[in-house]
């Protein structure tokens, strides 16, 4: 019998989509469930009717569904500026390379990025940020890569780390050093590359600024050779690695993650079958980002049904980022995942919860509901998960739960 102490806090009267596979239901459901929290985290979950009537600390939810708090595991979410009038002259006719020319595109954004005050940057992210709590978002990672010098990249990385310390949501941050050639050494990738592996990475490491390491493997970002380096010296230290790759054209950047032990690859619409075999023996978990898909107009879909096959863990994350993908809502990104790369509900659901968690590392603390687990729970009005990703935009959120409190 389990004893519990006076400061635990059973949730009473719910219908849990624990997302856990061990219950062998659609989306891990249990019907009638308590959940005790002790502290951060999930003591145990049992049938609500064994309980006494009259518990302390307890708290009846009435019925309502509780999943796991969502896990949106590939963002930008710190950037300066925004490209709305760049989006908007490109539907007027104006070509890319006009665009280019004039320093917009990604370069826009660094541009914009250098010149920011990390308090500046910090409000925008923050307002960023709380569109995606309001929709029962507990983890986030984000990624630097606007910056492409030392002092950019850290300044990201340090608004990073201040959204942690003022909100109550968990961030894992990435450094993304290598997501495009910066101007100054536009005749010397090589050169960049050799900076990031000796300088940057090392430097920002040594303070604590990141959990993991990613590169653009793409041929408007770096070679598979280029990308090599930096996993190498990432490796070197023991640093997590994960890529954007196979995204606009098929480079074997997802096998060379794959080699790597990554923890992810990362929009693979041109995979192939060689790398989803490559992937299926490295445990690395596939991203889906379907809101880049959607706003480049792209063609190609990620190979899901291969994926499947292999047994290749699905996430899905919103790839918020002010050039490819400026959609804040992780509700949005999963049901597109299911419009647009044919993913069923259950496997949109598993791709923002317990698959994310295992994309940041996580995948045994994060993204269930199970004893052991962080107390992440998003408490909702709805009857069934299919609702959030049936109809984004309405939102039934009742509750949030971050490490155990409400907030
Ligand atoms: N892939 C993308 O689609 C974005 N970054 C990346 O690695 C583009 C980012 C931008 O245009 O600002
Ligand atoms: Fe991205």
């Amino acid at each position: 019998m389990l004893q519990l102490h006076p400061d635990d806090v059973v949730w009473r009267n719910l219908r849990l989509a624990t997302l856990d596979p061990d219950h062998g239901t659609p989306y891990g459901l249990l019907e009638n469930r308590a959940l005790i929290v002790r502290g951060e985290t999930i003591l145990a979950i049992v049938p609500d009717a064994g309980l006494p009537q009259d518990l302390p600390n307890a708290i009846n939810l009435q019925g309502r569904l509780v999943t796991p708090g969502l896990i949106d595991c590939h963002t930008h979410l710190v950037f300066g500026g925004d490209r709305a009038a760049e989006w908007e002259q490109r539907l007027n006719g104006v070509s890319y390379q006009t665009i280019s020319a004039q320093g917009g595109g990604i370069n826009a954004t660094v541009t914009a990025t250098r010149e920011s005050t990390p308090v500046q940057l910090e409000q925008l992210a923050q307002q960023r940020l709380q569109r995606l709590m309001r929709e029962g978002v507990t983890t986030i990672e984000i990624k630097s890569g606007y910056g492409l010098n030392d002092e950019t990249e850290e300044k990201m990385l340090r608004v990073a780390q201040r959204l942690a310390q003022t909100n109550p949501i968990e961030i894992s941050p990435t450094l993304l050093a290598a997501h495009a050639v910066p101007k100054e050494y536009r005749q010397d990738p090589d050169a960049y590359i050799a900076h990031v592996c000796q300088h940057t990475l090392p430097q920002l490491w040594e303070k604590g600024l990141f959990d993991a390491v990613d590169v653009f493997c793409e041929n408007v970002g770096f070679t598979p050779e280029q990308s090599e380096r930096v996993f190498q010296a990432a490796q070197a230290r023991g640093i997590p690695i994960k890529g954007h790759v196979e995204q606009l054209s098929n480079l074997g950047g997802t096998a060379l993650v794959s080699r790597y032990h990554g923890w992810s690859a990362d929009h693979i619409e041109y995979l192939d079958e060689a790398g989803v075999c490559a992937m299926a023996q490295s445990g690395t978990v596939a991203v889906l980002l379907p809101g880049a898909f959607y706003f480049l107009q792209e063609r190609q879909r990620p190979p899901v049904t291969l994926l499947r096959q292999h047994g290749v863990p699905m996430a899905v994350a919103t790839d918020y980022n002010p050039g490819t993908s400026p959609f804040a809502s992780l509700h949005l990104a999963m049901n597109m995942a299911c419009v647009q790369f044919g993913l069923t509900p259950e496997e949109a659901w598993a791709g923002v919860t317990r698959y994310a968690a295992q994309a940041l590392g996580r995948g045994a603390t994060h993204g269930q509901l199970k004893a052991g687990f962080v107390a992440d729970l998003a408490i909702w009005d709805a009857k069934s998960p299919v609702e959030m990703v049936y109809e984004p935009g309405r939102n039934p959120l009742y509750q949030r739960v971050f490490r155990g409190k409400v907030q």
